[in-house]
């Protein structure tokens, strides 16, 4: 089914000059960009996008490292893109990714780990409402599904 899922590129990635690479990396896989724009989150916002972390120590400095840039927000579709995303960024502490994973080719840190991305159907609904405008995320109709897929997974 196609699903459509939110991936963040942190501000390691916007510091580091890797931004272009790691779109490259999920458009080269297939994944459609369905929206994506720059913005400079908050204290609030990452407040709710971090809840399920706020009585962990570290919560402080991550939400600081999290509104050190601006980061750059993507809506991804594709076929299972909720768990390819997951799959493709790899394990959250980079020293521990796999090799050919984002995280694993692009980062040393536990912490500034590059993306963010939706770990659940739940959560990528969630995360996208809380990213993106309705008007922001747009129709891209049959655009490539047929070069991308088998007419039978679409
Ligand atoms: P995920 O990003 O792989 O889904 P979560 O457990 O949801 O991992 O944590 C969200 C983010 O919080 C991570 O990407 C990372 O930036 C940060 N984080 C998670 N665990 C730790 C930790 O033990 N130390 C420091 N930062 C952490
Ligand atoms: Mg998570």
């Amino acid at each position: 089914m196609l699903e459509r899922t939110l991936v963040l590129l942190k501000p390691s990635t916007v510091e580091r000059a890797l931004i272009g690479e790691i779109i490259n990396r999920f458009e080269k896989k297939g994944l459609r960009i369905a929206g994506m724009k720059m913005l400079q989150l908050d204290d609030d916002i990452l407040a709710e996008h971090y809840a399920h972390l706020k009585n962990k120590p570290f919560f402080g400095i991550l939400k600081a490292s999290m509104m050190k840039t601006p980061v750059v927000a993507m809506c991804l579709e594709g076929v299972d893109a909720i768990a390819v995303v997951r799959y493709i960024t790899g394990y959250t502490n980079g020293r521990k990714a796999d090799p050919g994973t984002i995280r694993g080719d692009y980062c040393m840190s536990n912490q500034q780990n590059i993306v963010h991305a939706s770990d659940s159907p739940e959560a990528a609904e969630a995360e996208l409402k809380r990213f993106f405008r309705p008007e922001e995320i747009f129709d891209l109709k049959d655009m490539n599904l047929s070069r991308l897929y088998a007419v039978d997974e679409i």
